[in-house]
């Protein structure tokens, strides 16, 4: 059997750096054990179903309790780490488990607000969150989330099982195992959906199947990383960047109790529609049209009129496809008909998106309903395909400067480097033109582990960071001294840099607060484990030699 592209085979080693990853055991299948009524989730998964399991436990430190919180209680949470992944780096995680436990078709939108919160709660004291599903609604709950969740800065991933983790042959370790690794290593921050070696955007899937082990798809975007023997390979380009400066926000409510679904059919009834319409408070439906976005009658039919009247009387009425592939759009008279009606065409979304989506906007206080059908109609979460202008870049050797000669990211990086440290704002900016570039840029470090985001945290020119902040570069990666940008900063007094990345979400990871706490008392403390940057596939391992020379190197 070939080896895993995730644990080195060499036996437990110490000397690697640690992530840690916060997993929220909600049930499903993934801890499901038979029981006389059927399969019945079982609680105490770190203990039953991983401690074992010398892929999630390489016993070098089993006693190791770190802190998280709970409904605003702090607890110590009992933790495993994994064996060193081929990244380097041993994962460092523990459980908090839903109570009770549940088979997913029973989720709910109390259960996403948990689940929500539970992020939020813990949000600064781990890289990232592993969210463990059944598989029933894990698109619904993956889509809500994803509308839940604002300025995200650090990854989100939804897996689960198609088999219970107790059963001889399961998918769920590697599932479990991949999205363990990937929540650990690289900084995608988005609501990610992991299943059968692919990281899916959450608010893109759809259960395509009931028993395979490829369940899940994203018919109408590409997955944004796969795993394979040689590694995760992830498509950069894809993965949604800030784009403002911003702090994660939770929303905490969904308003799904004013929400319905309908699914067209040849021979539908007006009265059918007209009585899901009519249901008391209804404020938003969904309508699972024929192909392009047709319904029977649509041309002079009685159905477009009970739709006409619904929305007179407020009724956000989504147009999406029962193809799982495509787009909805007003090309035939029978889809220009209702849109003549009002209804909004929710181009390629999910039923799964489109719903959670229109509950999140009705629950946003204060929005009106022309707001509401603007925000159905364009991209929030990157859960649909926005029309794209077509972007055009320079002919080799076509504009004047160094940067045109630059060929590769390395060497680009470089440059960056250079003309943050040197304030100079028009150079970074050419550098970091065009899309296809900078996404690579902005994942880059140097020797020392620090990202374009680290040099201009302590840099001249604190209208570099701002840009750097708004192309998306995320505030979240510590370089080799195990230190954030933020903590350099700080360190440097520049205080506009403290303000803007604070407004960006960044916070001090928990070695640095300790570090400062005791620097503050007249001691000296250095960090213990790092979090590199997330191209750790072009950075490679860091050996000895390298590590303790970055060790006394805070820039
Ligand atoms: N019924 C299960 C659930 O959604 C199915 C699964 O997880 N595979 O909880």
């Amino acid at each position: 059997m070939a080896p895993s592209p995730f644990i080195e085979m060499d036996g437990p080693q110490t000397h690697f750096p640690e992530s840690r990853v916060l997993i929220i055991m909600t049930g499903g299948t993934i801890c499901m054990q038979p029981s006389p009524d059927g399969l019945i989730p079982m609680t105490g998964f770190l203990d039953n179903a991983m401690a074992h399991r010398p892929s999630f436990n390489d016993k070098s430190a089993p006693s190791v309790k770190i802190t998280a919180c709970k409904n605003g209680v702090k607890l110590s949470l009992d933790t495993l780490r994994t064996p060193p992944s081929a990244y380097s780096r041993h994962i460092r995680y523990g459980i908090l488990e839903f109570n009770p436990l549940l088979d997913s078709s029973s989720i709910s939108s109390i259960g996403w607000t948990e689940i929500a919160l539970t992020i939020k709660e813990n949000y600064q004291l781990f890289d990232g969150f592993v969210v463990l599903h059944g598989t029933d609604s894990l698109a619904y709950t993956a889509s809500a989330l994803s509308f839940m969740m604002s300025d995200l800065g650090k990854p989100v991933i939804l897996t689960g099982s198609q088999a219970s983790i107790f059963a001889l042959q399961s998918d769920a370790v590697d599932n479990l195992l991949g999205s363990l690794i990937i929540a650990g290593t690289f900084v995608i921050p988005e609501v990610c959906l992991f299943f059968h070696h692919t990281l899916f955007r959450g608010n893109r899937t759809t259960k395509v199947s009931a028993s395979s082990f490829e369940a899940f798809a994203s018919p109408n975007c590409d997955p944004l990383a796969k795993v394979t023997s040689l590694g995760v390979d992830v498509n950069w380009a894809l993965v949604k960047r800030p784009t403002k400066i911003a702090e994660f926000q939770v929303t905490k409510y969904l308003d799904t109790a004013h929400v319905a679904c309908l699914r067209i059919f040849p021979g539908i009834k007006p009265e059918m529609l007209d009585s899901v319409l009519r249901v008391p408070n209804l404020r938003g439906l969904i309508l699972e049209t024929f192909g392009m976005g047709n319904a029977p009658g649509g041309v002079d039919g009685s159905l477009t009129k009970v739709i006409k009247e619904a929305v007179d009387r407020g009724i956000v009425i989504v147009n999406v496809s029962q193809c799982t592939n495509g787009v909805v759009s007003p090309l035939y008279a029978s889809g220009t008909a209702l849109t003549r009606a009002g209804v909004v065409f929710g181009h390629d979304l999910t039923t799964e998106a489109a719903l959670t989506k229109l509950s999140y906007l009705l629950a946003l206080p204060n929005l009106k309903y022309p707001e509401i059908t603007g925000q159905m109609a364009r991209s929030l979460r990157g859960e649909m395909t926005e029309r794209t202008l077509p972007s055009f870049s320079h002919p080799a050797g076509s504009i004047d400067s160094a940067v045109a000669r630059l060929t590769t990211a390395e060497s680009a990086f470089t440059a960056l480097g250079y003309a943050i440290s040197t304030g100079d704002i028009r150079t970074v900016g050419e550098i970091l033109e065009g899309d296809e570039f900078s996404h690579q840029l902005l994942k880059k470090c140097d020797y020392a582990g620090n990202t374009a985001v680290h040099l201009a945290a302590v840099g001249p020119q604190s209208d570099i960071l701002r840009d750097l902040l708004m192309r998306g570069a995320s505030v979240h990666v510590r370089n080799f001294a195990n230190n954030t940008p933020l903590y350099l900063a700080e360190k440097m007094g520049n205080d506009v840099c403290v303000r803007l990345l604070k407004e960006a979400g960044a916070h001090l990871w928990e070695a640095e607060s300790s570090a400062k706490t005791s620097e503050m008392e007249g001691s000296v403390s250095t960090g213990n484990g790092f979090k590199e940057a997330d191209e750790a596939e072009t950075n490679g391992a860091v050996g000895d030699e390298e590590k303790s020379a970055v060790a006394n190197n805070n820039l």
